[in-house]
């Protein structure tokens, strides 16, 4: 038992390492008329058991497009979320229905807005290393995405 967990941690550290890669560069991935822009995440403060992803979305298409349904190797639970109004509280919602990407223009998913929600976190994700995952669109189909990790305070201002 012991020594299957201490392989286990050896493994993950090796992942880890082979993932880490120079953060701060952009990076960006198309998928039909859709460009997704710089996927980042946090490391998750210790107590933390969910994580967050964001990106930029710039449809340069003529049709409006959705996103539909986001996938992460940390996560088996993947959930859209927006900050909306709630008795005078900010918090946080599942947007069932998708995120709509209005035909050329940008949406962007940022600390205090739009975000990916990684639900019970098989995997902390940690600063200076990537993971990945995908993005399902209703036009443009799924497309694979590389969150680079950020520091747990990235994008707060
Ligand atoms: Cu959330």
């Amino acid at each position: 038992m012991r020594l299957v967990k201490e392989f286990a941690i050896a493994t993950a550290l090796t992942i880890a390492a082979g993932l880490s890669i120079a953060s701060g560069h952009a990076h960006e991935v198309k998928i039909g008329d859709l460009e997704i822009i710089h996927p980042w995440s946090r490391q998750p403060l210790p107590a933390a058991r969910v994580g967050a992803g964001f990106f930029v979305i710039a449809n340069e298409g003529k049709t409006d497009d959705r996103l539909i349904k986001a996938t992460a190797a940390i996560s088996d639970n993947v959930q859209i979320h927006e900050m909306a109004m709630e008795d005078g509280v900010m918090k946080m919602k599942e947007l069932t229905g998708g995120l709509v990407i209005p035909a050329g223009s940008t949406v962007e998913l940022k600390p205090g807005s739009y975000h990916i929600m990684f639900m019970d976190l098989k995997e902390r994700p940690v600063e200076g290393t990537a993971f990945e995952g995908t993005l399902t669109f209703e036009k443009a189909g799924t497309v694979s995405v590389t969150y680079e990790v950020e520091a747990p305070d990235a994008g707060m201002n």
